[in-house]
């Protein structure tokens, strides 16, 4: 049976949970263990700490996890990283007191920095041939240099809202990272069927978020220019309506993308237009 190591608490948990959810995998409510067993897919799943997250999966302790790439990354931990999950999105960036003329890296020479992340830190220094002191530190980073323990901070950034609240400005975006289904190097044979099967319902869900279903009725004579609107998967599906003059057309379209498109298709006389949402795209 399949192990996945899940945040125990903390940003990645809900999403995590949720992602499961949609793919028809829930975990027995109720006070969370340190292991429960999964119903809907022969699965356990396992809460842990995100730091612990990459060590458990490499060790095969667990045979599976979802965690952010920053920590697979930091910890330096050998995983096989299976699907970029689309949740958990941040950046790992250097960030200075507003009030600091930065400019540009050749600033951070001498400089003491404080993280959570110093082996993601020491790489950025060592590529662009940058000499500073690493000072690791568990949490609040981001207070470090108000209270004089460093001159600038290297810590995860998603709004900036923590860092405009500090008084810091960000000025370098070093790392990228979103949640990250991984699994153990050497996973069995028979445990690899079951994640392939994992793999299909995640992919199908992740096709499908950010998409929406539209249903129009269409004049007959404007389905061309319609076609040339429309992204379409393959064609668009066309059916005929009692009235030969008109039809009914069916496509999926990114939310992105839906009110431009939708205005265009009211413009060559689109009408009764159904906007739906789209659980998921089996392919
Ligand atoms: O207890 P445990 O060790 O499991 O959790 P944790 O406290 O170490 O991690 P947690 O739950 O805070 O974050 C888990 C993961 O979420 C991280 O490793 C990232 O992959 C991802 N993630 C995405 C973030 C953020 N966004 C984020 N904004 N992790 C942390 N933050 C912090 C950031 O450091 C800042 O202090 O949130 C604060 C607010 O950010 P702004 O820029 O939106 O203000
Ligand atoms: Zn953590």
């Amino acid at each position: 049976m399949l192990k996945i190591a899940i945040q125990a608490k903390g940003r990645l948990n809900e999403q995590s949970m949720d992602l499961l959810a949609d793919a028809g995998i829930s975990a027995s409510s109720g006070n969370r263990k340190l292991i429960t067993k999964a119903k809907g897919f022969p699965m356990e799943i396992l809460y842990l700490r995100d730091d612990d997250i990459p060590q458990a999966v490499a060790m095969g302790v667990a045979d599976i996890g979802i965690v952010g790439m920053n920590e697979i990354t930091e910890k330096g931990e050998k995983v096989e990283e299976i699907l970029p999950l689309g949740f958990g999105a941040c950046r790992i960036s250097i960030a200075v007191p507003r009030e600091v003329e930065y400019t540009g890296t050749e600033w951070l020479n001498g400089r003491r920095i404080a993280t959570s992340y110093p082996n993601i830190l020491r790489t950025f220094f060592a590529e662009n041939g940058i000499s500073a002191e690493i000072h690791e530190i568990a949490g609040s980073v981001e207070i470090a240099p108000a209270v004089g323990m460093s001159d600038a901070i290297f810590d995860i950034v998603s709004s900036g809202g923590t860092l405009i609240q500090n008084g810091l400005r960000e000025v370098e975006q070093v790392f990228f990272s979103e949640a990250v289904l991984i699994a153990t190097p050497d996973l069995p044979e028979e445990k690899r069927a079951d994640l392939d099967k994992l793999k299909f319902r995640l992919n199908s869900i992740l096709d499908s978020r950010g998409m929406k279903y539209v249903l129009m009725n269409l004049p007959r004579t404007a389905v061309d220019q319609a076609v040339k609107i429309l992204p379409g998967m393959k064609s668009p599906t066309l059916l005929p309506l009692t009235d030969p003059e008109w039809c009914s057309l069916h496509v999926v379209i990114p939310e992105s993308e839906l009110w431009e498109k939708i205005e265009q298709l009211k413009e060559i006389g689109a009408e009764d237009i159904l906007i739906l949402n789209l659980e998921n795209i089996i392919r």
